[in-house]
């Protein structure tokens, strides 16, 4: 079967931004004005479970009224085919626009009106920054009470570091938000009504300023301002092509269609990021944004290609989009339930077709490939084909995890990696029916399989099962899912915070493992040096041992020994990161020595080596900002000190104040019942995963006495 549609005419697009800003309200209206579903459901008529979003279909989404899963739709607009990325702005399941990113050409950036630039912002910007994704921006919510444009370009501009082309600008604010001049067309789109389908009236920019006039004395200034705002945008959009803009200098002229393809070009390098507004919820704006996502995102492959990697992760080139190149494709979701798989791929370049075969790069393994279906949020529908720029789904496939490259097996490669967050937050989970161990171990499994930020251990000590996360409601939410999803039920315990453990100095140490007992004895001798080394260098094994002292069969016993036993420290028995052992020298006996005589040796000298570095404890740093009424300021301050924590900024935002700052995880259990109080329930908080960093030595040692060490 041929190309059915020119890769020109396709959008990837994913839509980020931070909780609340209108994300699934907006896919919401997008699914409508195309024409892909007929009625619009709002996300806060979910919460009964009678009826759901298109994208926010889960139990645990229509209840909380938030996102928590990223979920795909496809739809057409003007003869292009869209598929749009629905992601939640909640920080624990940041995984979720991570994978969403590496696998998109472009992005809408979603800003509450009010609110501007929030934290999630930051984090997602700074994702879509590193996995090189153009983006528009869209300030939703201006109808709302306080929206402020200006102060939102203005976070824009300072916060996210963006050279913000303003495309648009809002007429009127609050309940006097009408619509939106378009700077490009140089005309308003007017409303005169809410309704999903009033039409819109356009009327020509220099009427405007004497057809409105606003009670908000900042509403009326940007109409004033147009003729200059306009000046501004066209100065900055033509800049991008030297004789357009010459052109325009001498004549005060230029070409409509060159004006475009100048922001497009802007927009899709990241020199440009051109800026929209509306009201997703009052239907002003939706369809004009659609027209920018045609006008000025890449189509796939516009902006080169996808990375080939080496095992080590080192760039040995690029693999172009296109459909006449061997089948190369990346996995970036898997979704479980009841009744089998599906992984969520997206094709780099050649033909995926019903029945081929596909190695796993990744993995070493053959893949088949049975059915290939089109995901349109939880409906899917079988396809024959799947070809460079599609995203689609296999359905039950073995082997394939997310992050795994799938290609054909005549040509393989791997493709540029995913990068996932480390999990900072850790339960101990049991079944909630006893005998139902296994059960409750497989279904965790499959969790932990299908996210890449949970992490299932089993507790060296106590021998309970422990999962790892990115936040409290990050666990809560994988429980409960496994119950809806996979009719496991479970009980948590509370939460711990994951604490890490390194060593504190370098130590030269020799071990001797001597067992002498009737028959057979047991020798080993290792010398061994552990140095610390720089964060997020992992584990590094050096063999240095010359002329046979040890003898070769044997070294790879101590080496796994170093690898297992630094999963649980001396301090308080945490996992030991971030070093390097380096294997000096040491002695055997011909009769005595052994594999295992080695493991024990490698192991004890682990032990006493980490114990005799001062070794450090080092815990999750959480960056946080808190909003609160600047009455309350004072009191939230002080908390924050109390708390071990550092305020690097304050503020206004709007009409409140904020904090931003650093606190350890550890003293950050049960904050929202602090700030409700303290706040008379006005305050919110948000938290994201910093850093690691390392914990007052009084503390450390306090906890290794508490530990009996
Ligand atoms: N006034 C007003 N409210 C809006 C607008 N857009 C969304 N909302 C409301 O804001 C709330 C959050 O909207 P969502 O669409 O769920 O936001 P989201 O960005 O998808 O949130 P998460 O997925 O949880 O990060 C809902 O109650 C919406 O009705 C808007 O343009 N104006
Ligand atoms: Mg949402």
């Amino acid at each position: 079967m041929a190309r059915q549609k020119e890769l020109k005419l396709y959008r990837n697009i994913g839509i980020i931004a931070h909780i609340d800003a209108g994300k699934t309200t907006t896919t919401e209206r997008v699914l409508y004005y195309t024409g892909r579903k007929h009625q619009i459901i709002e996300v806060h008529d979910t919460k009964d479970g009678k009826g759901s979003t298109t994208t926010d279909y889960l139990e645990q989404e229509r209840k909380r009224g938030i996102t928590i899963q990223s979920a795909a739709v496809s739809t057409e607009w003007k003869g292009y085919q869209i598929n749009v990325i629905d992601t939640p702005g909640h920080v624990d399941f940041t995984i979720e626009v991570n994978r969403s990113l590496r696998v998109l050409d472009g992005a809408v950036v979603v800003f509450d009106g009010v609110a501007g630039v929030e934290p999630q912002t930051e984090t997602n910007w700074r994702l879509a920054n590193q996995y090189n994704v153009p983006r528009i921006c869209y300030v939703n919510k201006m109808d709302r009470m306080g929206a402020n444009f200006g102060h939102c370009v203005k976070g824009i501009r300072e916060r996210l570091g963006a050279n913000a082309l303003l495309c648009q600008i809002p007429i009127g604010s609050h309940d006097e938000f009408v619509g939106m001049v378009d700077l490009v067309a140089g005309v308003g789109y007017v409303w005169t009504a809410d309704d999903k389908d009033s039409p819109w009236e356009t009327v020509p920019m220099d009427q405007l300023a004497g057809r409105f006039t606003f009670a908000s004395s900042a509403d009326n200034q940007w109409l004033a301002d147009l003729p200059k705002l306009r000046e501004d945008m066209l100065e900055t959009a033509l800049a991008m092509d030297d004789d357009a803009f010459m052109n325009y200098v001498e004549t005060g002229e230029f070409d409509p269609a060159k004006l475009k393809e100048c922001i497009r070009l802007g927009s899709v390098t990241g020199k440009l990021v051109p800026v929209f507004c509306g009201s997703s919820f009052k239907n002003k704006g939706v369809q004009q944004l659609l027209d920018a996502v045609i006008d000025y995102l890449p189509y796939p492959g516009q902006n080169g290609g996808i990375s080939l990697v080496d095992e080590d992760g080192n760039n040995v080139g690029e693999q172009e989009v296109r459909d006449d190149a061997p089948a190369r494709a990346l996995a970036f979701k898997v979704i479980n339930d009841q009744f089998g798989s599906l992984t969520f791929i997206r094709i780099y370049s050649g033909v995926i077709k019903k029945g081929d075969s596909l190695a796993n790069v990744t993995r070493g393994k053959k893949e088949r490939v049975g059915r290939i279906v089109e995901v349109q949020a939880n409906q899917t529908k079988d396809i024959e084909e799947a070809r460079a720029g599609d995203i689609c789904a296999l359905v039950s496939m073995r082997e394939t995890e997310t992050g795994d490259s799938l290609c054909d097996p005549a040509h393989p490669a791997l493709l540029e990696r995913m990068r996932f967050p480390d999990p900072v937050i850790s339960v101990s989970v049991e079944p909630k029916t006893r005998g139902d161990q296994d059960k409750m171990s497989q279904a965790l499994y499959k969790m932990a399989k299908a996210d890449p930020s949970l992490k299932l251990e089993v507790d060296h000590e106590t021998g309970q099962t422990v999962l790892r996360g990115m936040g409290e409601l990050h666990l809560e939410v994988t429980i409960d899912r496994m119950r809806t999803e996979l009719g496991v039920d479970a009980n948590m315990g509370k939460p711990k915070v994951s604490f890490r453990e390194a060593f504190g100095q370098s130590v030269e140490h020799i071990y001797t493992h001597k067992k002498q007992t009737g028959g057979s004895g047991q020798f080993a001798e290792v010398k061994i040096r552990f140095e610390p080394g720089e964060t997020g260098s992992g584990v590094q094994w050096v063999d240095e041992v010359t002329g046979g002292r040890i003898p070769r069969e044997y070294i790879p016993s101590v080496e796994h020994a170093i690898r297992t036993e630094c999963k649980s420290g001396q301090v308080a028995g945490y996992e030991v990161v971030d070093f390097r052992a380096v294997l000096l020298d040491g002695k055997f006996h011909e009769v005595d020595s052994s594999a295992l005589a080695f493991e024990i040796a490698g192991r004890a000298a682990f032990r006493e080596a980490h114990k005799l570095s001062r070794p450090k404890l080092l815990e999750p740093m959480m960056r946080i900002e808190v909003v609160v009424d600047s009455d309350y300021l004072g009191d939230v301050i002080g908390d924050i000190n109390r708390r071990r924590g550092q305020v690097v900024e304050q503020g206004q935002k709007g009409t409140s104040s904020f904090v931003q700052g650093f606190v350890p995880l550890a003293e950050m259990f049960g904050y929202i019942s602090f700030l409700r109080s303290a706040t008379s329930g006005r305050g919110t908080f948000t938290m994201e995963f910093d850093r690691y960093s390392e914990v007052p030595n009084s503390m450390v040692e306090k906890m290794m006495e508490k530990e009996g060490r």
